[in-house]
């Protein structure tokens, strides 16, 4: 399992964290998501084995967001 913080642009409001949440939510692999709205992150556990950090992020872009950097 690893952990990844992800700097997303773009989220304004708990619509924005609840679509985020739920569309990286749901790729295989990931265990858990948390969005925190005012440091504009979203903070992700995932297996590495099952799904790729990439794959994360362009679904964050896929929902209409910006990834800054991750780390
Ligand atoms: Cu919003």
């Amino acid at each position: 399992m690893k952990t990844i913080e992800i700097k997303v642009e773009g989220m304004s409001c708990q619509h924005c964290v609840a679509a985020i949440e739920n569309s990286v939510g749901k790729l295989s692999g990931v265990e858990k998501v948390q969005v925190d709205l005012g440091k504009g992150t979203a903070t992700v556990s995932y297996n590495e084995g099952s799904v790729a950090q990439a794959a994360i992020e362009k679904e964050i872009e896929e929902q209409g967001y910006d990834v800054v950097s991750s780390s």
